[in-house]
């Protein structure tokens, strides 16, 4: 079955949406397969953005993804990788559509709540940045 990685980021982690954010994937009927309360450090940061890392933007979304705690995951469920990118909206918050997570918690382009895989094999990257194979229950 298909999983993807999903992170709660330090601003919805801030503002308390951990909860809110878990029971969207939960009624969605994805099933959690591992999750870790942690800080990205900015080695982990430069890994995970790797495809960002010559970005005008970099310096400020290192400073922000190592600004507090975030909540890794794994979810996992048909299609998931698609779908949880549908359920978050676009990138831009601003223009997130209502009634995705980007749109209705966020109008920023840069603290926008919420991480999701792009693809199946970003997935599995990340994944391995983040757990061991053995963390996945
Ligand atoms: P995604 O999170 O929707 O996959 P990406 O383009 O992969 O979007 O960008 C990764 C993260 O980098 C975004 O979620 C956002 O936090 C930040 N980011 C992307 N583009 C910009 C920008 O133009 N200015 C500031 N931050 C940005
Ligand atoms: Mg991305």
């Amino acid at each position: 079955m298909e999983q993807t990685f999903i992170m709660i980021k330090p601003d919805g982690m801030r503002r308390g949406l951990a909860g809110e954010l878990m029971a969207r994937f939960e009624k969605r009927g994805f099933i959690l397969k591992a999750a870790k309360l942690m800080r990205v450090s900015p080695e982990l940061s430069k890994k995970h953005y790797a495809e960002h890392a010559d970005k005008p933007f970099y310096p400020g979304l290192e400073q922000f993804i190592t600004s507090g705690p975030v909540l890794a995951m794994v979810w996992q469920g048909h299609d998931v990788v698609r779908i949880a990118r549908a359920m978050m909206g676009a990138t831009d918050a601003a223009q997130a559509p209502s009634g995705t997570i980007r749109g209705d918690y966020s109008t920023s382009k840069s603290e926008n709540i919420i991480h999701g895989s792009d693809s199946v094999p970003s997935a599995q990257r990340e994944m391995a940045l983040f757990f061991a194979p053995g963390e996945l229950v």
